[in-house]
């Protein structure tokens, strides 16, 4: 089994991205599945389109995005796309738009098809406090699980996708008293485990063939 995981730049100010840095961290193989990483330019169109070359060059069997959510305590196992493009401050190349369709004419929203109660569980098994998200908001990280899905179904249907939003560092938060963090031990340990759950087969589309 070959998994594709994604990370992200910094963005809106901040000089480090917790997402990148624990997607170049990962080992390059997690209970049996071999580990594609990539990190996305925090950019609109760009990001899903690196993603799709990726899918292309590297034929996985599930693609796991990541980013960081910050103000949030928990890591987030994203269940929902929405069909909505409303960033609350500009991308990484000043891209800015309200209440746009991320593709005009797709449906409202996709449920995503990797096995979100069994990574939140996997993820708390270890130690780490993890929650099911209903909304990825409706910036980058939205737009990417949303375009993602709809070219995988359009183009190699069958490959899973999947997201997880993981906070902000504590070294991120010196500044701003009251925002939660994580260290990034914890939330690599969270990526890992929600990784070892993929694999496990609780995953559609490997059911029967649960890694090599
Ligand atoms: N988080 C942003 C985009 C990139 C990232 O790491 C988001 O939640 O949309």
């Amino acid at each position: 089994m070959k998994i594709l995981v994604t990370g992200f730049e910094p963005f809106g100010g901040e000089t480090r991205n917790p997402s990148a840095e624990v997607v170049e961290r990962l080992p390059d193989t997690v209970a049996g599945a071999e580990i594609i990483k990539l990190i996305l330019p925090t950019v609109r169109y760009e990001a899903p389109r690196k993603v799709m070359q990726a899918v292309k060059e590297h034929c996985p069997d599930a693609v796991l995005s990541i980013g960081q959510a910050g103000g949030r305590a928990a890591v987030s196992v994203e269940r929902v796309a929405v069909n909505l493009d409303d960033y609350r401050i500009p991308d990484n190349a000043g891209n800015q738009p309200a209440d746009e369709p991320v593709v005009p004419g797709g449906p409202d929203a996709y449920l995503t098809n990797l096995p979100v109660k069994a990574m939140v569980e996997a993820i708390q098994r270890v130690g780490v406090p993890a929650q099911i998200s209903l909304s990825a908001g409706t910036f980058v990280c939205n737009h990417v699980l949303y375009q993602v899905r709809h070219d995988l179904e359009e183009r190699h249907p069958g490959v899973g996708n999947g997201f997880i939003h993981i906070p902000f560092l504590p070294e991120q938060v010196v500044d701003k008293p009251g925002q939660p963090s994580m260290s990034l031990d914890l939330s690599m340990r969270a990526v890992k485990a929600a990784i070892c759950a993929v694999v496990e087969g609780n995953c559609p589309m490997t059911a029967g063939a649960t890694g090599d």
